[in-house]
């Protein structure tokens, strides 16, 4: 698909017009929800794994001023080297770093948006942005509920932490009508665990059963997204316990130290990751893992 601000790599651009399974991968969670060289290294596995597993990888991020569905190594080099220096690029920001020429790393919202552009259809991630805990006084809602409301990419993730509030962050889902799909499970997962306490809409237990909802609500001309929820593998889940003490710790220091807007979700990431002696990272990187296999696999479904 031609617009006038995107480039998609000739890999991503071939495999959308001959309507092959592509899965789109955001760049935020390279630039700030992983530390350098770690998140590089994580970002070309999950490209690999997209790859192992017969789809083609479209990690988007905003290149000096172009978005871009398809990076090159290099550029995912850069992302990662730069980090924090790399603007966090949401809906709102697209038009500046546009217009300015700047690059920026894509959040849930804005890769949906792009991969939207880019005519992809499914999108792998590790967990979405939500309702945050206190939103009733910060009023701090990610713009990727919003974006789940609107554009019409299936996100395949490990649920969402509990540094969110999550039976919130559902109820939002529930009245701009998204559907959350549990994969293989009745409970929303919590990222670092498979267990939140809250249910799904609906459990489904197949790629292919996921692919055919998907392709009845959009031909129902019902726009907006789909939330596949994937709970993070047995044997990688954090304990409870740990993950728990983790995040309130995290929320804690974040509170007392004033830290506000898009600056909260990387610093919470960064905290528990200190706080849980690296095994947070594991974890995430596992699960995106996870989440990417199965992207491929719904994809490959969606086009079969
Ligand atoms: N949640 C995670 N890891 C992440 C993010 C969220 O567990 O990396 C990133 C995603 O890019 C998500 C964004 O779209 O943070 C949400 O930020 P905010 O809450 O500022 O909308
Ligand atoms: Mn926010």
């Amino acid at each position: 698909m031609r617009h006038l601000h995107l480039t998609c790599s000739p890999e991503v651009r071939a495999a959308v017009e001959d309507r092959r399974p592509v899965v789109a991968l955001e760049s935020t969670i390279i630039s700030h929800g992983m530390p350098y060289p770690k998140n590089v290294e994580t970002a070309l596995r999950v490209e690999k794994t997209v790859r192992d597993a017969g789809a083609v990888p479209a990690t988007c991020a905003i290149i000096g001023g172009r978005l871009k569905a398809g990076l090159s190594a290099g550029e995912i080099e850069t992302l990662g080297k730069a980090g924090q220096a790399i603007p966090k690029a949401s809906r709102r920001d697209l038009p500046f770093l546009v217009s300015q020429g700047k690059h920026g790393a894509t959040t849930v919202a804005s890769t949906m948006i792009v991969a939207h552009m880019a005519g992809i259809r499914i999108f792998a991630t590790g967990g979405i942005g939500g309702v945050h805990r206190g939103a009733a006084d910060t009023m701090d809602i990610s713009a990727d509920l919003q974006e789940l409301a609107n554009t019409s990419v299936a996100v395949v993730s490990a649920g969402a932490k509990s540094v969110l509030d999550l039976g919130l962050t559902l109820e939002y889902l529930e009245t701009v009508g998204v559907p959350v799909i549990g994969f293989g499970t009745d409970e929303f997962p919590a990222f670092y665990t498979r267990h939140s306490g809250f249910g799904v809409d609906y459990r489904l237990d197949t790629p292919g059963e996921v692919a055919a909802l998907l392709k009845a609500k959009w031909e129902m001309g019902l726009a907006g997204g789909v939330l596949i929820a994937n709970p993070v593998p047995e044997q990688h889940q954090l304990d409870a316990g740990q993950m728990h003490r983790a995040i309130d710790a995290a929320l804690a220091d974040a509170e007392e130290k004033g830290i506000k807007g898009k600056a909260v979700t990387p610093f919470l990431l960064a905290a528990i990751e200190q706080l849980t002696g690296g095994k947070s990272l594991e974890a995430n990187i596992e699960l995106v893992l996870n989440n990417a296999r199965l992207g491929a696999e719904v994809a490959k479904s969606y086009w079969q």
